[in-house]
This record gives C-alpha cells, sequence and structure tokens, in this order.
C-alpha cells in the first residue's frame, strides 16, 4: 500500500449550501435552517460529504449575510441556534460535516463595532475600521469642471475626493463620506459593507476569540471570505496597474502582512482542531498559493479558470469567449503547480458565478451530457471538489427579461456604473449581460419537483424559479436512470471507493488537442484514465499507446460497454469517459 499524506479534507466532497435559496419550511419565500434539516438524507443519498454553509449570521442582508452584524447569533429569517446546532448533529450523525462562511475583511455599517466606530473619531473603536481624511480637488489634480460631487454621493457643500482611488468591487469608489465626523470609511465591497482594519490588533483577537467560539460548538472549519484582502498597504497608495481587476487590487490584493495575519490566525485558533479551511482569493497566483499552505490553510480558491470568459475590456462585466485550450491550460498549470507541494480545491459553480452548464457547456441541445462532463472533470481532477446546490441536476442560467427580477446587488451597482459610464447603453445590452453573468443566475431557487415554485416553498419565494423546474428537478432526476444526478451519484461512490482519485497524481496527455481533453491520475499501484471530448461535435482521439488495453471502465456518460481502450476512439458530442487500469503505465 503506498503511503499518502493523508488528511479527510483532501478525501471529502464538499457540497455547498445558500440558504436563501435551499429549502423553505416556513412559507415566508425565503429558504431557512430547517429547511436545510430536512434535506440531510438527500445530501447523505448523494454522497457528499461535507456541507458549507454560505453566512447564516444576523445580518441587514444587502449582501444576503455577507454583511454581518453579529457574528455570534442566527438570522431570524434562518431560524434560531437551536435549528443551526440541530443541523450540526445531523450532520454529524450521517458522518457528515460542516464547515461555516468566515467573513472578516468586512462587518455590516450595522455592526456594532462599526456604530462605535462611527460616532466619533475618539471612539475606543474608530480604528476598528479604515478612516481617511478626504483630498481637495487641487490635492488629486482634478479641475472644478471634472468633479461631480454626485459620484461619490456628498452631501452639499462638501468639495473632496476620496482619500485614494480605489473603486468597490461593486462598482464606483471603495471609500463612502460619512456626515457624522467629515471622514471617509474604505469598503472594498457595499457602502453598507465597511472594511475591518486588521493592523489593529484589537480587532484581529476579537476576531480569532470569535472563530474559536464556533470551533468549540463543534464546526468543522472555515470558508474565508475575501481573506486575501485583509492587509491594506501603509498609506494606502493609488492604484498602479490600469489593468487590475477593480482600481487599487494590485496594491490590497495579498496585502503586505497577510501571511502574517493568516499564520498568527492558523497558530492561535486552528492549530488545535483538526479543522479544513479554505481561502477565497479575489486573485491569487500558484506561487502566493503555495505561501497560504505554509501559514496553515488547506487549500484556497483561485479564479483563473473563471476569468476566461472575460472581455478584452470591462473585466467581469463584459462577455468574451474561452477556449478549450485556455481551460485546460490554466487548470493544469494549478494541477502541477501544486503537486506534491500543495493543495487544490475545484469548483465551477458557487453563489457568485453563472451555472456552469450554461457557461461551460452546451445547456441546449446537450444539456445532461455536458453537465455529466463537467462533472467528470470536477470530481476526477486533483483537489477537493466543491459542488454547488443544484449542480447535481444540472441547474442552469436564469432567462432574466428584466432588472426588476434581479436582486443582487454587486449586478445592479455594477450596471448602474456600467450606464453611467456610457460602457453600457441599450438595454438588450445590459440584459444579454446579466443574463450570461449576474450572481443571481446561482440564486434561483432549488428545484426539488414539478408543484408550484419548484416545491422549494409554500410562499412566495424571494426569486423567480427556473421555468424549465418542470423539466429540471430533483424528483424527476430520481425517476430516471440517465439523470445527471445518478451520474454524480455513481462518480461520487467511484471516489470513494479508489485512492487514485484522490491521491493520484495527474499527467496530461493532450496538449493541443481542440476537442479533446485526455489526462491520467497516477497513483504507485493504478491508474485512472479519463478522455472527454469537450465540444457539441463527435470527434475522434488516439490514446497513448501504453494505455491502450485492458481496463475497466467506470464510469461515462454514454453507453460503453467496453472492457478495453481502443487505439481510437470515437466520442460523442460531450461524451466523458473515466477508466481503471489495473497497474499504472503513464510515467
Ligand atoms: O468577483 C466576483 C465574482 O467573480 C465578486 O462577485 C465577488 O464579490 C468576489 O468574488 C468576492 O466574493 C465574496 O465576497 C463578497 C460577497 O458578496 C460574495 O458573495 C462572496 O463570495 C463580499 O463579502
Amino acid at each position: 500500500m503506498p503511503q499518502f499524506d493523508r488528511a479527510w479534507w483532501k478525501e471529502a466532497v464538499v457540497y455547498q449550501i445558500y440558504p436563501r435559496s435551499f429549502n423553505d419550511s416556513n412559507g415566508d419565500g425565503v429558504g431557512d435552517i430547517p429547511g436545510i434539516v430536512e434535506k440531510l438524507d438527500y445530501l447523505d443519498e448523494l454522497g457528499v460529504d461535507v456541507v458549507w454553509l454560505n453566512p447564516v449570521y444576523e445580518s441587514p442582508g444587502v449582501d444576503n449575510g455577507y454583511d454581518i452584524a453579529d457574528y455570534r447569533s442566527i438570522n431570524e429569517r434562518y431560524g434560531t441556534m437551536a435549528d443551526w446546532e440541530e443541523l450540526l448533529a445531523g450532520l454529524h450523525e450521517r458522518d457528515m460535516r460542516l464547515i461555516m462562511d468566515l467573513v472578516v475583511n468586512h462587518t455590516s455599517d450595522e455592526h456594532e463595532w462599526f456604530q462605535r466606530s462611527r460616532s466619533s473619531p475618539d471612539s475606543e473603536y474608530r480604528d476598528y475600521y479604515i478612516w481617511r481624511e478626504g483630498r481637495s480637488l487641487g490635492e488629486a489634480g482634478v479641475s472644478a469642471a471634472e468633479f461631480d460631487p454626485a459620484d461619490y454621493h456628498l452631501p452639499e457643500g462638501v468639495y473632496e475626493l476620496p482619500p485614494n482611488d480605489w473603486e468597490s468591487f461593486f462598482g464606483g469608489s471603495a471609500w463612502t463620506y460619512d456626515e457624522e465626523t467629515g471622514e471617509w470609511y474604505l469598503h472594498l465591497f457595499d457602502e453598507k459593507q465597511p472594511d475591518l482594519n486588521w493592523q489593529n490588533e484589537k480587532v484581529r483577537e476579537a476576531i480569532y476569540e470569535m472563530m474559536e467560539w464556533w470551533l468549540q460548538k463543534g464546526i468543522d472549519g472555515f470558508r474565508m471570505d475575501v481573506i486575501n484582502l485583509i492587509s491594506k498597504p501603509e498609506g494606502l497608495p493609488n492604484g498602479e496597474d490600469s489593468d487590475a481587476i477593480v482600481r487599487g487590487a494590485d496594491q490590497f490584493v495579498n496585502g503586505p502582512n497577510v501571511h502574517e495575519y493568516i499564520s498568527e490566525m492558523h497558530d492561535r485558533v486552528i492549530s488545535d482542531y483538526d479543522a479544513m479551511t479554505v481561502g477565497e482569493m479575489a486573485e491569487v497566483s500558484v506561487e502566493e498559493a503555495k505561501k497560504f499552505g505554509e501559514d496553515g490553510m488547506s487549500m484556497v480558491f483561485n479564479f483563473d479558470h473563471l476569468r476566461l470568459d472575460f472581455g478584452p475590456e470591462g473585466g467581469r462585466w463584459s462577455k468574451g469567449e474561452w477556449t478549450l485550450d485556455e481551460l485546460r491550460d490554466t487548470l493544469t498549470e494549478w494541477q502541477k503547480g501544486l503537486e506534491g507541494d500543495g493543495w487544490n480545491s475545484l469548483h465551477f459553480n458557487n453563489h457568485d458565478e453563472p451555472r456552469m452548464v450554461s457557461r461551460f457547456g452546451n445547456d441546449e441541445e446537450y444539456r445532461r451530457e455536458s453537465a455529466k462532463l463537467l462533472a467528470t472533470l470536477l470530481l476526477t481532477l486533483k483537489g477537493t471538489p466543491f459542488m454547488y446546490q443544484g449542480e447535481e441536476i444540472g441547474m442552469q442560467n436564469y432567462p432574466f427579461e428584466s432588472l426588476t427580477e434581479v436582486r443582487d446587488v454587486d449586478t445592479l451597482n455594477n450596471v448602474r456604473v456600467a450606464r453611467q459610464s456610457g460602457r453600457l447603453e441599450s438595454e438588450e445590452e445590459v440584459l444579454d449581460l446579466v443574463q450570461y453573468r449576474s450572481r443571481d443566475n446561482a440564486r434561483t431557487p432549488m428545484q426539488w419537483h414539478d408543484d408550484e415554485h419548484a416545491g422549494f416553498t409554500e410562499g412566495d419565494p424571494w426569486m423567480p424559479v427556473n421555468p424549465n423546474y418542470t423539466e429540471v428537478n430533483v424528483a424527476a432526476a430520481r425517476r430516471d436512470e440517465r439523470s445527471v444526478r445518478r451520474y454524480y451519484r455513481h462518480l461520487l461512490s467511484a471516489r470513494d471507493e479508489h485512492d487514485v482519485f484522490v491521491y493520484g497524481d495527474y499527467v496530461l496527455h493532450t496538449t493541443d488537442h481542440d476537442r479533446v481533453w485526455a489526462y491520467s491520475r497516477v497513483t504507485p499501484d493504478a491508474e485512472l484514465f479519463v478522455v472527454l471530448n469537450v465540444s457539441s461535435a463527435t470527434t475522434t482521439y488516439a490514446p497513448p499507446a501504453n494505455v491502450v488495453g485492458e481496463a475497466e471502465f467506470l464510469v461515462g456518460n454514454y453507453n460503453t460497454p467496453l472492457g478495453r481502450i481502443n487505439d481510437t476512439l470515437d466520442l460523442r458530442p460531450w461524451e466523458a469517459r473515466v477508466y481503471l487500469l489495473d497497474e499504472p503505465v503513464t510515467a
């Protein structure tokens, strides 16, 4: 038996639950914790190991819970602490684990710390956040004619610019002027999400205590929201890189003390527990990810592959074409980059991204096939896979017909800014982009069956249900032997059975095929051979000579009754096959 550097979180498959949209137990149109408890057997049967729960803490809900007003209490909308405890116990009884969302780059402006901080420059909480004086027009080199106070929501009589040129991820300046004290506070997201000042030791202490409190309650780890934004450079200099994801990102992404803070957090809190941590990183290189591993993080989320379809200008709020070459190269870079020296997370979906089958698959003619192919990729690359609710039934983007159907603060703010600047003009352009990119695509209610509102709620759902629910739903998937869900279950159990899915090294076979992506996963005593036709056309592929021959056909999305790998493979649209070889043949 080969010796692997084992860890439970390497062997686990995570299932992400966006509580607002998962299952509503009390008919108020918003999903809740008792609703999740009702579905625990569903998750168990699917075969996932860990639940990542998006924020359920006390919050005004401007960013659906990523604006936290109290880290230690549960938002009434979602239930009570007792409900949450029942959820944790229910998961543990079924041998599943729970990781919670840790949102500590910012709080809500309704958090007590901010209320106190805002009240006076002399408050002992002033330094919990980042306050600065504005710049005069002269200082910023801006003429009076160029200056429009409306851009900064300034009250009458105030003629100044924000302390620097940083932009918020949600559009517009990252600073808001506060009338109370005549200073500006920093918020890299919405103005109702002020950034905490991590330089202040008291802030760090308070956060570590809170983390400890949750771990003591028995949780199994944290997903750490935008954690590489927590360290801002001394003097808060203007952005220098005009290609940065938002203006200023070159200054505040992976700031000067970020590793010091993360390793301190690890030493002070995490290292006492057998916990899993995954750091969400707005932008991160392989080299930087390794450093976070050295700081004690289990893994990071990188988004390189989810940027391939950005347009040349306008970043996320423009549309570009991805190619198989780029997708394969990007993921291969991470596979190889962290080999033996770190651990990957794997994800194509989350609550911030459009649905993977609409983005990387063909959600019209080959919805099922392409959803299954993407599932194969997710569950056969090396790393910890993260599934997102609804992915197991091939849920797709929502056909938004009007902005009135959009709830997401990020979409609404960014659309407003793009319109103001003239970058988006016609209604069609706006809708086209929203349909493609909006985070709300992922946030429509989970589709359980074909009754009204897809069985998500007995009330009025907070977000419209995708009209395809009559066809795409869990009940229908259960009845159907060829369903996407069946396929996931199959792959998940194969993954449980064979170590090579988890620990095998990744070896790429197709460096430049324009439709096929083939690779092996290799351990000292086994090999998986995976072949994917990432296209809606049939295609032919000749595998490397040494994998040709007898092999067990483990999983595939078409009928392939073969006990061997032939020297030429005729692959149907979006065909995916996974073979298990008796012994490793690829070096
Ligand atoms: O860049 C994005 C998506 O590709 C942004 O939508 C997103 O805000 C960014 O990835 C950070 O996301 C996280 O922090 C935000 C919150 O709105 C997101 O839901 C969360 O996942 C602020 O807390």
